[in-house]
């Protein structure tokens, strides 16, 4: 396929014109933190770096790490490096309300993030001929409004339907003959399922390509989906905490992610010495955005495992490359789409009185992840019958889902009946065999 590019200029320039415009922003954008946010400016004083000392990328690793801890600390506004007037937009991510990230965005902000996701779109092949419906969700979760800037950047006629309600999803793709699909792998495998077998084959549906990230997904999925829905299978890559969506992004080419590397540097590095590996080896990913404005972050450790290359590609771009994330260096998972601390249900048990002995159980049934967390129950707390047990699963499980934003079913179980291993409970059992 001939590769058509939304903003040509940037994603060929020469690598090392790419570098030098990254030096010149990094010095200003290091200049607008330490100037504007005292959280950072406390934390570059503390290793004794001043603004001064950034002189270009090649000082990029003098500077601290910020990590979702430090974000949070933060909470709501501690991280804002204008005045409040100049936001118009929230974005966040899932958690209690103290834990929360909370990302804001100035105009520009938007209008910079949604650059990045019409140039994943122009890469998937997208053009203002094509009618692209948006399944990802919309509302404080990034991505459905992400996608949804970036399609009306294109041209495309955009259909925001948000995640969820697979009927409508299918009756306005076939009605109105959508030709790109943007949600999570999942979703579309679900939703390729649900197609077949209201008898529709991959020649009658009319969708060509789909955009689908926010959680990891294998070759063997992509497989799958692309064969069902009979489209070209994109993957897309991005979080809260860079905007979104749209960090890095699939061409044709598939062999990794193309990094917007005008807005974006991105570092591997060790994660237990935070020493900065070389161009290959595999680590942590770390970000610094170059141009946010509202909720600039410099060297955000991801926790996401990566590996970065700079081969040539043959789509022509000359951003640089990141693979699938393979893993996490914390305990986060994703589930429905949904992030997810192992922390997060045992703050629930302690505020509902219970001890914190649980295992959290994922897989994947037809497409969907289900998601049970076997709670042992205490003795003080037992009881034979079987309505009581009820409600206390009922009760459990609303509170799990106000902190988690998706619903969990919750088993209790007898006391110590939970597997320990030397000792340790294993609070997760992750299934699903994505990575
Ligand atoms: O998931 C943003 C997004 C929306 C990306 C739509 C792509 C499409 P968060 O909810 O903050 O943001 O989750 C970010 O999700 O650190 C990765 O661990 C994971 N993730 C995101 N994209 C991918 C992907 C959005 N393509 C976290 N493959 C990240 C694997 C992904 N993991």
């Amino acid at each position: 396929m001939a590769q058509s590019y939304y903003q040509k200029e940037i994603e060929t320039m020469p690598v090392d014109e790419l570098k030098k415009l990254q030096s010149e922003k990094l010095v200003k954008q290091v200049k607008h933190v330490y100037e504007n946010v005292a959280y950072y400016r406390n934390l570059m004083d503390e290793k004794g770096v001043k603004p001064e000392d950034i002189k270009g990328i090649e000082d990029l690793y003098k500077l601290p790490f910020i990590s979702k801890a430090d974000l949070r600390d933060a909470y709501p506004t501690g991280m804002l490096a204008v005045p409040m007037s100049e936001c118009v937009r929230i974005h966040s991510t899932s958690g209690t309300t103290g834990r929360r990230v909370v990302a804001f965005y100035t105009q520009n902000d938007i209008d910079l993030w949604e650059d990045c996701c019409a140039r994943a779109i122009v890469a998937a092949g997208g053009t203002k001929d094509d009618i692209c419906q948006v399944g990802y969700g919309y509302g404080l979760f990034t991505g459905g409004f992400g996608l949804n800037g970036g399609s009306q950047k294109v041209g495309c006629l955009t259909l925001p339907m948000s995640s969820g309600n697979t009927e409508r999803q299918i009756q306005f793709m076939m009605d109105l003959k959508s030709t790109i699909l943007c949600c999570t792998p999942s979703y579309a495998a679900y939703l390729g399922e649900s197609l077949k077998e209201q008898g529709y084959t991959a020649d009658t549906i009319p969708l060509k390509a789909g955009i689908f990230g926010a959680e990891p997904w294998t070759e063997e999925m992509r497989k799958n989906i692309e064969a069902t829905l009979g489209i070209k299978a994109y993957d897309i890559y991005g979080l809260t905490e860079t905007s979104g969506p749209g960090v890095a992004f699939e061409c044709c080419e598939q062999t990794g992610m193309h990094i917007n590397e005008d807005h974006f540097i991105a570092e591997i590095i060790d994660p237990d010495t935070g020493e900065v590996l070389p161009e290959g080896e595999k680590g942590e990913l770390v970000f610094t955005a170059l141009d946010k404005e509202a909720f600039p972050l410099l060297r955000y450790r991801t926790r996401d495992i990566c590996v970065l290359s700079r081969k040539k590609c043959s789509c022509g771009r000359t951003l640089i490359k990141m693979a699938k994330p393979m893993g996490r260096t914390d305990d986060m998972l994703i589930i429905r789409g949904v992030n997810v601390f192992p922390s997060q249900i045992e703050t629930v048990l302690l505020k509902e009185g219970y001890e914190p002995n649980y295992q959290i159980v994922v897989d994947r049934v037809n497409n969907n992840d289900t998601f049970d967390v076997n709670v042992e129950i205490s003795p003080d707390k037992f009881t034979d019958m079987v309505s009581e047990i009820l409600a206390m699963e009922k009760t459990l499980a609303n509170a799990m889902k106000i902190m988690l934003g998706i619903n969990p079913s919750v088993h209790l179980v007898a006391p110590k009946s939970i597997a320990r291993s030397e000792g340790k409970a294993v609070r997760v059992v992750d299934k699903r065999k994505l990575i």
